[in-house]
């Protein structure tokens, strides 16, 4: 039997697919996804469970016309299986490949591109207001997990949906889980007759529960939210990693997202590389310090698993909080427990940072509270893409009065950035990329204890050029320098600045600045705008990422092609004589 993927490439074929064959599309489809993430990577486990949902939302709305909105995108693997790129899932997540999340750029059935969650509700009401707007025919569904439902910004288009004269139709794909089993109370209260009450006093016509893996009961539901001339919610109980059993006997997270992985005598076999990742360094450290200061608390919105605090959860199970999808709740919750006496450390990644910015300025650093902030993915986030990317927390944390701005060059430095971070009087951002940690060069001079200011990695008599770099990339800087009389400085603090030491670098008449951020108000503005005010006039390079959103990709060759390698930094050095 020729498979049906062969000719199902499109919405329109599905839909002229009689429905006893469908059955066999999503064995098709889920066979298919297990496949390509077995070789590539990727988010198995949300996309697993949501391939019956998927087939019905296709068969039953018109993409694009009805714009179809994925909150996050992760979970919708088969609808890009179903929307002409089935050939191509093979490219996922790699350079120039198919997009690890959705992106309208490579397909107009891609409502929105997202990455983020908790934004599906928000776009999908702004799509179908404006066409009842403009009198434009179609319809919009957002689909939305319950993770993302612990997201105030959900809550803000929900609010705003009940209210609005356009019929929105909302699909809540509720497995239970977010990456971690979800937390919180609404979770809870979705899995009882409650959900029902909640919905229906907001204003929504609310249908469920329904098993999202009867495709019968699926095309029932969605036929009569289409029909709705009243917003509705659509409440699936679904299972992540469904069909898949390796993922779902993986209790803690159902194969949410995994590297590649193959079939050994029915086992799942993973590659794993073995080595120490900045995350588990500084989780590492983390539990190091809890074990004797019993004020130390943790607060991570929803990532426990990606900022690997799974075992510093299970030893201090009361002083670790999963608080769910809520960045900026997390960053406040935070600035609460420090008023109260505590001294929380709020691990989050950069990217996602950037959702909690006011609470980072108006809750923790004007009132000047010790918040320690563990910034994770600082820099390039490769396979994850332009929505993950790590770009912009060093020029929005620097702007910001009172909080300290650090990076670790190696993993030994954790230790010491951590013990001076706390033993502040005031907020610190600890940012660390994403990786495993480098191993540190002969006489790489570690601290012993605390830290304070920049630090010399190379001084040479008589040099004629200072590289200044930030993170591990002062390793490739060092490189760069190797057999040159050149210096290098790890500025280390890009907030406050090294004043005395940059003075000294710039006396070298030449510098070059590297940094793994937008170089558009990072390090290498901060030093600019230092020379500029004591007049001092060294010739200058920045090297960091450009102003453009970078795509997905190998992070160490998009580092190469970027010249943040010691080839690209000597290159750009030998430019300045
Ligand atoms: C703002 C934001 N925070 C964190 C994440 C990381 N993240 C990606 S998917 C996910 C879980 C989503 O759970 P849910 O919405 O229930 O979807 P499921 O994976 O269970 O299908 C999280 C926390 C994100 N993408 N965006």
């Amino acid at each position: 039997m020729t498979p049906l993927l062969d000719r199902v490439d499109s919405p329109r074929a599905l839909r002229a697919l009689p429905e006893d064959a469908l059955p066999r599309l999503c064995e098709e489809i889920r066979q298919k996804i297990i496949s390509v993430c077995g070789q590539v990577g990727g988010h198995l486990g949300a996309s697993l469970g949501a391939v019956e949902m998927i087939v019905a939302l296709h068969r039953t709305f018109k993409s694009p016309k009805d714009a179809l909105v994925f909150d996050v995108g992760h979970q919708a693997y088969a609808h890009k299986i179903l929307t002409g790129r089935g050939n191509r899932m093979e490219t996922l997540r790699k350079a120039g490949g198919i997009a690890p999340f959705l992106d309208p750029q490579e397909s107009s059935h891609d409502a929105i591109g997202a990455g983020h969650a908790c934004t599906a509700i928000s776009s999908a009401l702004g799509i179908v207001e404006s066409k009842r707007l403009q009198g434009i025919e179609g319809t919009a569904v957002a689909v939305i997990g319950d993770g993302s439902l612990t997201g105030g910004l959900s809550f803000e288009g929900l609010n705003n949906a009940a209210a609005c004269s356009a019929p929105l139709a909302i699909v809540l794909n509720d497995n239970g889980m977010s990456i971690s089993v979800n937390v919180g109370a609404v979770s809870k209260a979705l899995r009882t007759s409650e959900a029902r009450f909640f919905f229906e006093s907001l204003g929504f016509t609310y249908l469920g529960p329904v098993d999202g893996h009867d495709l019968g009961a699926l095309l029932a539901a969605f036929r009569e939210a289409r029909r709705s001339h009243k917003s509705i919610v659509v409440h699936l109980i679904t299972r992540k990693g469904k069909g898949f059993s390796a993922a779902e006997e993986d209790s803690r997270t159902r194969g949410h997202a995994m590297g590649p992985y193959e079939m050994r005598d029915g086992k799942l076999v993973r590659s794993r590389g073995g080595k120490t990742t900045f995350s588990e360094a500084f989780a590492a450290a983390l539990e190091e310090r809890m074990a004797t200061d019993g004020q130390l608390v943790v607060v991570t919105p929803a990532m426990l698993e990606g900022s690997a605090l799974v075992g510093v959860a299970t030893r201090f199970p009361s002083r670790v909080y999963d608080v769910g999808i809520a960045e900026q709740h997390a960053v406040t919750f935070s600035a609460g427990l420090a008023i109260g006496g505590l001294r929380p450390v709020c691990c989050i990644y950069s990217t996602f940072l950037q959702r909690a910015l006011d609470q980072v300025i108006h809750d923790v650093c004007l009132p000047k509270l010790p918040v320690v902030f563990a910034i994770d993915r600082a820099g390039l986030v490769g396979a994850d893409g332009a929505t993950h990317q790590g770009a912009y927390d060093l020029p929005f944390l620097r702007a910001i009065p009172n909080l300290a701005v650090v990076a670790p060059v190696v993993g030994e430095d954790l230790k010491p950035l951590l013990r001076s971070a706390l033993q502040l009087n005031g907020p610190c951002a600890i940012r660390f990329p994403r990786g495993t940690l480098p191993v540190p060069p002969p006489l790489f001079p570690v601290p012993e204890a605390t830290v304070s200011g920049a630090r010399w990695l190379k001084q040479t008599e008589g040099a004629t050029l200072t590289i200044v770099a930030l993170g591990p990339l002062a390793l490739a800087a060092l490189q760069a320098a190797q057999g040159k009389s050149w210096n290098v400085l790890d500025a280390r603090f890009v907030s406050p600045l090294d004043a005395q030491a940059i003075r000294k670098a710039a006396t070298t008449g030449r510098m070059v600045v590297v940094e793994e951020g937008t170089i558009h108000g990072g390090l290498g503005s901060a030093i600019l705008e230092l020379l500029a005010q004591e007049d001092l006039a060294p010739r200058v390079r920045q090297l960091g990422l450009p102003h453009r959103f970078l795509r997905h990709g190998d992070a160490p060759t998009q580092r190469a092609e970027l010249g943040l390698d010691a080839d690209g930094i000597r290159s750009a050095a030998e430019a300045l004589f």
